[in-house]
């Protein structure tokens, strides 16, 4: 019989019943209670690029300086009573729950009167003004737990003067004093726009953002980590894992696995050094090689010959989601896609089949770029077709260059064995791996981490930092002595094309060919290659030893060695 939840009553599974009792840890400077820690301010900041563009469109948030939180009687802690308005922005990540629950926990420190509402669906809740109160009989049943299902999430971006000035209005008609936004590098650019306007606007409401994705690309010294990174991985490394160990058992099959990262390959990467499978293909380093598509598949093409006449005709290769937009004609080609798809939107919706479609973009691409487009098989060149996320980022968590890559390794063996140079047998299975992942019950990592996100966003808030975002760092730490404070989001601007059109957005972190976790890889995995290191991790483990329950990603070890 299915459990009942002790507060609500709604059926959960014994799992969730648990985590409903796990306590986060907090980091000792917030433990001193909000009104017991003041900011300190560092050095002024300026934007990762494109310096004067930035500062003229943040004339008010730019150029702010970093704050770390520190023990010390803090006067500026308002007691009177404030309302925060939360909302969760784009993909989901393990731990949004906990970063509302850390917020609600931090502001009814402050005050037990202070009020915490959240926007449903995402953004768009802001417009249409969809909101709840969120009390502890709500986070009740969402503590610790995987999901955005308590407020749901959204990918609508507030860009035009009448979106600002509706999300004004929905502020101020509920008397809101902050906004808080829980969101990747698109949904913090937003927050950081519409910090600006407020300010501009004069309505003290302050904007505060947390970082959240699963991708992992939103980060730098003061942000280790954006939340959820931890648990996904762990989940597809699980995925992954259990793949090998059945390779391992039938040695029959070639598994190409694609993961999930919109653009950078941080996923595929820390999973690799989770299993340590055969081939790991880091869009970073295809980039910047120049490598073609072509290149790639003979790369791939050649280690399949290799291990067939060691005997091996089976393995495991993981694609990381965003491939595609790294290869150098690829990304040519999807840039000027972009922008073809966004001047042409009105002519291209009439056009009724993709044939129709493909025929119309041909025509306005440059020769080579058509020619491209049209050698690509037909599944693939419609999926390069479909339509831009609102960011305008193409949707690749829909292109399958898992199947694309299989397609045309099979053809390049085919050639070879017509040739006398191959003599064995390549079976194949393709998966994607994403949406399992985003929903996971938070790993102890990210529950503890995003509720430290929240909490310390709530301190943010009262010290009216707006503009800033969510910082707890030194993560290889235990979670106590985690440190606290807030950058701001300026500081992470530079200027890109999007739509067509030059607009301000936070700058992606993508993998360094020169940071130390892409070098252990370039150190091991030629050995992964050829001799078979597979590594079964198992599933996240939330009792037990420490040294299973509380580890921390590869990616972060070795940047923080
Ligand atoms: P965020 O950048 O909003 O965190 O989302 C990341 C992501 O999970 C990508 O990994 C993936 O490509 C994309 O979202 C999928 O988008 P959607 O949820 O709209 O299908």
């Amino acid at each position: 019989m299915a459990q009942k939840c002790c507060k609500c009553k709604c059926a959960v599974s014994e799992l969730h019943k648990e985590r409903l009792n796990f306590q986060p840890v907090l980091p000792s400077v917030l433990k001193k209670g909000i009104a017991n820690v003041k900011p300190v301010l560092g050095k002024a900041t300026k934007s990762v690029a494109d310096f004067d563009k930035i500062k003229a469109i943040f004339e008010k948030t730019y150029g702010m300086p970093v704050v770390s939180f520190q023990a010390g009687k803090n006067a500026v802690v308002s007691k009177k009573a404030i309302k925060v308005g939360v909302v969760l922005s784009g993909g989901q990540a393990p731990g949004g729950h906990n970063v509302i629950f850390g917020l609600l926990e931090g502001l009814k420190n402050a005050n037990k009167n202070n009020k915490l509402i959240g926007f449903l669906g995402g953004p768009s809740g802001i417009l249409d003004n969809k909101i709840m109160e969120i009390t502890d009989k709500v986070i009740a049943n969402y503590k610790n737990t995987g999901g955005f299902d308590m407020i749901q999430s959204g990918r609508t971006k507030i860009e035009t003067p009448e979106q600002f000035e509706q999300a004004k209005k929905t502020i101020l008609k509920n008397k809101m004093d902050a906004l808080v936004f829980i969101g990747g590098d698109d949904s913090n650019t937003n927050a950081a726009l519409l910090a600006e306007y407020l300010k501009k606007e004069n309505t003290g409401v302050c904007v505060i953002g947390v970082p959240k994705t699963i991708d992992g690309d939103l980060k730098n010294e003061h942000i280790e980590a954006s939340f959820g990174f931890d648990t996904a991985t762990k989940i597809y490394a699980e995925l992954v894992g259990n793949i090998e160990r059945d390779v391992n058992s039938a040695r029959k099959y070639w598994h190409f696995i694609r993961l999930m990262g919109r653009s950078a390959s941080h996923i595929t990467l820390e999973v690799g050094f989770k299993v340590q499978p055969n081939v790991v293909l880091i869009g970073e380093e295809v980039l910047a090689k120049k490598m073609t598509l072509g290149q790639i598949v003979d790369d791939l093409a050649k280690l399949v010959v290799k291990r067939s006449e060691m005997g091996k005709n089976y393995g495991v290769v993981l694609v990381p989601e965003g491939l595609i937009e790294f290869i150098p004609e690829m990304k040519a080609l999807i840039a000027e896609l972009n922008d073809l798809l966004a001047e042409n939107e009105a002519q291209v919706a009439k056009l009724n089949s993709v044939d129709e479609k493909i025929a119309f973009i041909s025509k306005k691409l440059p020769k080579n770029l058509a020619s491209l487009l049209n050698s690509l098989p037909k599944n693939i060149a419609a999926q390069l077709m479909l339509d831009r996320d609102p960011h305008g980022n193409v949707q690749v968590s829909l292109i399958e260059t898992e199947k694309l890559l299989i397609e045309m390794v099979s053809k390049k063996l085919k050639d070879l064995k017509k040739a006398g140079k191959y003599k064995g047998k390549f079976s194949t299975i393709n998966h994607f791996f994403g949406y399992e992942g985003r929903c996971g019950i938070p790993s102890n990592f990210d529950a503890n981490y995003t509720y430290a996100l929240g909490y310390n966003a709530a301190a943010l808030v009262l010290n009216n930092l707006s503009g800033y975002l969510s910082s707890v760092k030194n993560l290889v730490a235990k979670p106590s002595d985690w440190k606290c404070g807030g950058i701001p989001l300026t500081m992470m601007m530079n200027i890109e094309k999007r739509k067509g059109k030059e607009k301000p957005v936070i700058q992606k972190a993508l993998v360094k060919l020169n940071g130390k976790p892409f070098k252990e890889f370039a150190k091991v995995r030629k050995d992964w290659a050829l001799k078979d290191m597979y590594m079964f991790p198992g599933a996240i483990q939330f009792f037990g030893p420490s040294s299973v329950t509380d580890i921390t990603t590869k990616t972060l070890q070795y940047e923080q060695k």
